[in-house]
């Protein structure tokens, strides 16, 4: 059967006649049954990677890809009148994650395929993820996203465990989605839900009972922890999460003959971040019923779990009160006791407690003692973790410390969201950069050959064309695409500082307002969710709305400079913007970007980082040499200093300084006031002066020169910013996720062995 027949028996009409929800449903099947043909039956250790999210993104090209069908499923549709493109646009995104963390999870499981290594996702099955934003009035709004329709990825399963919550039983049901790797394997991604989930009880965009449990427990990820009910939320869906995921593992070791006491044998499980930590007193107190005695116990679990920190943010390392933990997982407290009692024999430092003298559970002092490693997510990251936050563990335990520098799948951030570049890439050098990425260093030798420099810089320009469309279409924004295209697109957080960028914009604005032209036209592009809680970064989104606006209204200054703030940024929108990006924004506060993974989806798509040296851009630059990276901005050792020696005052920076007190002031002056909401406004105008906790201001003038001096080079020198974008895409074999997983694998997991 040729392919086109091969889908006509799914769709039992002549393709012509389908609509593309026709097609996409047969297309949907096809890959099912394709994935199916390629799982694999497990010997020795499995991993088992538990995360509270998986940022998925669409599903159909990316299985096509991977099962080596997406050419011929595009020129059958071809043939038929049908344009692929489409039929993805039927598609709706999974809506199973929020950040990096979250895609992380997903590039893992991908590589893991791909490496033909037994790994499986364990996490939940949201309803409405982490919500839909869109704009109303330049303020973030926030409703559902449902994305789980009669015919999702997820497939329903009779598997339920039991799991007691607050001393009620509850039955949570397993979906598995199969996740298809490159040329490898087909693994499962394990999602929990409960059937009693009542998608009805959301109202006013996204409010809802926190307490009727059975009924909302899996309907949003991350809801909002501001009060008390919201927190003991999150409390319980960790809890089913690690309670149904932890039931699981040790079904499916006991199927291949486990006997518990050799689960380490048959198991790997791996921790992201402190979320799923309850799986280790769960494991110990399911292993308890099996007649495990807690010491035995603990020593199986420490040597199947492992952890990976990915913040020093102290607000994000959770510390659950035990009273939260008495009423919502009381079973698990007895253990969590005994964990903290044998942890004050190994230590008498109180800083490493589990319990605090405020009753309050740490849970990644309970992950580091009790799994037998932690790992950083980036080389300065892991540093500042060994050296000052976690500097007490890692005195009690220098061998559980390790790195991992996060990586990304190229098939996913380049084959499939970058086809034109991928095409020339293999004209160049050959198709093996697909699962060997360090092959990508073979086009080095073209640095300096114009006829290919100019054929990447006509690759970039195609790109450009076709994101303005898409911005046209689904923004309803105009874009010259003859300007620089500069994109800072991540969650918005102050650390991450798109407010320096804000300020950067406002000044260029009252340069060009002084008669000061700059080399090139900037299109600065933003894309970014803030949690509906956390009111300066929802100051921050409207005031780059409202700045946007006050520019677009100014003819003298919108010649040069254009902001673009896209509504509800998701992993679709990133491939769209990530392939059209000239220059990628990478400014978070030194030392506070655990790693960063868009800035290696940039780097791939042949796009300069202008960065600060923090998180992996510190290894971008070793990758790249500083010539081709733009670099400013204080070290993570100044930052930590002016930390512990708590005398930074932000007030100061604004009295001595005209351009940065011209540049705040004018973020409630008239011209914004007049277009944006005085509140707001005022706020992040006194936030800026009198807090600013992530030092904008000291960075603020290193960084318009910096940007200055970027934008220049762009113009003034063409063909040596297209060889700086060429040595960038060659440099970027070490991050791709597959140099990871081999990399967890050699040093922590031994999968299959
Ligand atoms: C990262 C988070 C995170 N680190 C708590 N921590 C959350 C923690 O709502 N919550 O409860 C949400 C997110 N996310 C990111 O992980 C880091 O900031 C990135 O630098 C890193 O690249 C990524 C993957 O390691």
């Amino acid at each position: 059967m040729n392919f086109t027949e091969i889908l006509q028996n799914l769709t039992k009409k002549p393709l012509a006649d389908c609509t593309d929800q026709e097609l996409y449903l047969a297309l949907l099947e096809l890959v099912r049954q394709k994935s199916a043909d390629r799982v694999q039956s497990v010997t020795g250790r499995k991993l088992y990677y538990i995360s509270a999210e998986f940022l998925i993104g669409k599903l159909l090209s990316n299985n096509l890809i991977n099962l080596g069908l997406y050419e011929k499923a595009r020129e059958a549709l071809a043939a038929a009148g049908k344009n692929l493109s489409d039929i993805e646009e039927v598609e709706p995104e999974p809506s199973l994650g929020n950040g990096g963390l979250g895609r992380l999870a997903a590039c893992f499981l991908d590589s893991l395929a791909t490496l033909n290594l037994p790994g499986d996702g364990v996490g939940l099955r949201y309803h409405f993820g982490l919500f839909h934003q869109s704009f109303e009035n330049d303020i973030q709004n926030e409703k559902p996203d449902p994305w789980l329709t009669a015919h999702s990825w997820a497939e329903k399963t009779d598997i339920t465990y039991p799991v007691e919550l607050a001393g009620k039983e509850y039955t949570a049901r397993l979906y598995k989605l199969a996740v298809t790797g490159y040329e490898g394997r087909t693994n499962t991604l394990n999602l929990f839900d409960l059937d009693t989930i009542d998608e009805s009880i959301v109202h006013d965009g996204i409010a809802f009972d926190k307490t009727a449990i059975d009924k909302n427990l899996t309907l949003f990820l991350y809801p909002d922890d501001s009060d008390e009910a919201g927190r003991r939320l999150r409390v319980y869906q960790q809890y089913l999460m690690v309670s149904a995921g932890a039931q699981l593992i040790l079904a499916e070791c006991a199927a291949r003959g486990c006997n518990y006491h050799d689960l380490a044998d048959y198991a790997a499980i791996q921790i992201n971040d402190t979320h799923p930590s309850m799986v280790i007193p769960e494991l110990i107190r399911l292993l308890g019923k099996k007649g495990i005695a807690f010491e035995e116990a603990v020593e199986i679990v420490s040597r199947t779990c492992a952890y990976t920190n990915h913040t020093i943010l102290a607000e994000a390392l959770e510390k659950w009160p035990r009273a939260y933990l008495d009423a919502v997982v009381p079973q698990l407290m007895p253990v969590i006791e005994k964990l903290d009692a044998l942890a004050r024999t190994r230590t008498a430092d109180e800083s490493l407690a589990i319990i605090d003298q405020d009753s309050l559970v740490h849970m990644a002092n309970m992950d580091i003692h009790f799994t037998h490693s932690t790992n950083g997510v980036a080389a300065l990251h892991t540093e500042i973790l060994k050296n000052s936050e976690l500097h007490g563990f890692y005195e009690l335990y220098p061998e559980k410390f390790n790195n991992k520098t996060n990586g990304i799948t190229f098939r996913r951030w380049l084959l499939e969201c970058d086809p034109r570049l991928t095409a020339r890439l293999e004209q160049y050098i050959g198709s093996g950069f697909r699962k060997n990425a360090s092959e990508l260093e073979k086009l080095l030798t073209f640095a300096d050959d114009e006829t290919v420099l100019n054929e990447l810089t006509a690759v970039k320009k195609a790109n450009k064309e076709d994101l303005a469309d898409w911005l046209l279409k689904t923004q309803n924004v105009k874009v010259n695409t003859n300007a620089v295209f500069d994109i800072q697109s991540k969650r918005l957080h102050e650390y991450k500082r798109q407010q320096l960028n804000l300020l950067y914009l406002i000044h260029q604005y009252h340069e060009i307002k002084a008669g000061h032209q700059p080399a090139v036209p900037l299109v600065s592009i933003f894309g970014a969710k803030a949690a509906p809680a956390y009111t300066i970064a929802k100051d921050i989104i409207h005031a780059l709305l409202t700045l946007s606006k006050v520019i677009a209204a100014d003819p003298e200054v919108s010649k040069w400079l254009q902001i673009v703030f896209i509504e509800n940024y998701n992993v679709t929108a990133a491939e769209k913007l990530i392939p059209a990006c000239d220059l990628s924004e990478q400014i978070s506060l030194a030392s506070k970007e655990a790693s960063g993974t868009g800035n290696m989806k940039f780097m791939l798509n042949g796009a300069l980082t202008l960065g600060t040296m923090d998180g992996a851009n510190v290894e971008i630059c070793q990758q790249v040499g500083e010539e081709n990276i733009y670099i400013f901005g204080q070290s993570s050792d100044q930052v930590i200093h002016r930390y512990a020696a708590n005398d930074y005052v932000a007030a100061q920076w604004y009295e001595n300084d005209a351009n940065i007190r011209r540049a705040i002031d004018f973020l409630n002056g008239p011209e914004m006031l007049a277009a944006g909401h005085s509140e707001s406004l005022n706020r992040l105008h006194h936030e800026l002066i009198h807090k600013d906790w992530f030092q904008t201001l000291p960075d603020f003038n290193a960084y318009v020169v910096r940007k200055g001096q970027a934008l220049s080079d762009y113009t003034c020198d063409p063909i040596g910013w297209r060889r700086k974008c060429l040595v960038n895409i060659a440099k970027a074999g070490l991050f791709s996720s597959d140099r990871t997983i081999a990399e967890y694998d050699h040093d922590i997991w031994h999968l299959g062995k």
